[in-house]
């Protein structure tokens, strides 16, 4: 294992004023964006909403580090025919790929669910490293049960295992083949559960992380975290302000998380666009940790593109100028410069 190339592609993921992309929809979850603007689920309209974003500039070279894709986007051509993640490449900027298959049922532990993609892993890594990928992502996720429930409350610690078990797996796999790891474990945020819950949770589950990649050989100097931030579930009735969101986050992200890893990049997970950027850009402003804190985020990076394109042709430059602000103000949070003025103003 090469750990100063994985430490360099790691560093470059996580550059001060860049961020990554998060465009690995699953053919299924890019068919719900889809739904949300009346527009098709096909692979032409795949192909011509990400070619749209992979296009934007200055977007792309100057706040995106790193692309996420999907099996199907890594393999695919432009309209003319350049393949998509050159036009990634051609911006300075790196392909990634998502590896992990989806979740199924965690037998044993009902309510729980488990990652899968394993099998064959290594064989496929070696297959996305000639096709230009030089990170992956895999994601866990964990889901809190609402506070009332007692008995069979969630997660529990098998389920957390269970699921940091087979990050390490992938961790270690990716490694070998000379590709960084994205590490996900995303806690969902759409429950009942308090901030307090969330903060306890995300505790217990980056703590077994790290005890898992140890005992598994990754080197951490190699790897990139993708966590959720420590919010409120979305139907809780009383929510954190975004100094407490940061503070917790902040707190949880010392006192489990390494020195070693280069990077941590969240994951923005069903928040609105600028509460994403604004407590992102708070943590920066707040700073004093040995990581650097950026942003991996699907959603809060390509929402309000998508709806102003709405899967039509004559919308493509509404959609880019949406793009570009966003990537602009979370480029701004990542060095903790955003403003709620400045990103009030409208691009040209
Ligand atoms: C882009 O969505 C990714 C998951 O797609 P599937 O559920 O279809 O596999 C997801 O892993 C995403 O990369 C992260 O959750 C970050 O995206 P958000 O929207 O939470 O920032």
């Amino acid at each position: 294992m090469d750990i100063a190339a994985l430490n360099d592609i790691a560093t470059r993921m996580v550059e001060p004023g860049k961020g990554i992309l998060a465009a690995d929809e699953s053919t299924g979850t890019i068919g719900k964006r889809f739904d949300s603007i009346g527009t098709e689920n096909t692979e032409d309209n795949r192909r011509d909403w990400r070619e749209m974003l992979f296009r934007t500039q200055p977007a792309m070279e100057n706040y995106i580090s790193g692309v996420i894709l999907y099996d199907e986007t890594i393999r695919q051509d432009a309209k003319d025919g350049t393949p998509l993640r050159k036009l990634i490449e051609d911006c300075g900027a790196i392909p990634g790929i998502k590896v992990d298959k989806g979740i199924t049922a965690l037998a044993g532990r009902p309510g729980e669910n488990i990652t899968q993609g394993l099998d064959g892993l290594r064989e496929r890594l070696a297959e996305y490293y000639e096709l230009g990928a030089r990170f992956a992502k895999w994601r866990a996720v964990i889901e809190i049960s609402h506070p009332d429930q007692y008995v069979g409350s969630t997660p529990t610690r098998g389920g957390l295992k269970a699921n940091n078990h087979a990050l390490g797996r992938y961790a270690a796999l990716c490694q070998e083949a000379g590709i960084v790891p994205i590490v996900e474990p995303e806690i969902l945020m759409g429950g009942h559960h308090s901030v307090e819950r969330c903060h306890e949770v995300t505790e217990k589950t980056l703590n077994s992380l790290f005890t898992e990649l140890y005992e598994q050989g990754v080197a951490l100097e190699g790897i990139v975290l993708k966590p959720n931030m420590v919010v409120a579930g979305k139907k809780c009735t009383l929510q954190p302000s975004r100094e407490e969101i940061a503070e917790r986050t902040i707190k949880v992200l010392k006192d489990t998380v390494p020195a070693a890893v280069p990077g941590i990049a969240f994951l923005s997970g069903g928040q609105e666009n600028e509460e994403a950027t604004r407590n992102l850009d708070m943590m920066n402003k707040i700073g004093g940790f040995p990581w650097k804190l950026t942003y991996s985020y699907g959603r809060a990076l390509q929402q309000s593109a998508l709806f102003a394109w709405k899967g039509q042709e004559k919308n493509y430059d509404a959609a880019q100028t949406a793009f570009n602000h966003r990537a602009k103000m979370n480029g701004l949070a990542s060095l903790g410069e955003w403003s709620a003025d400045i990103d009030a103003e409208v691009d040209a």
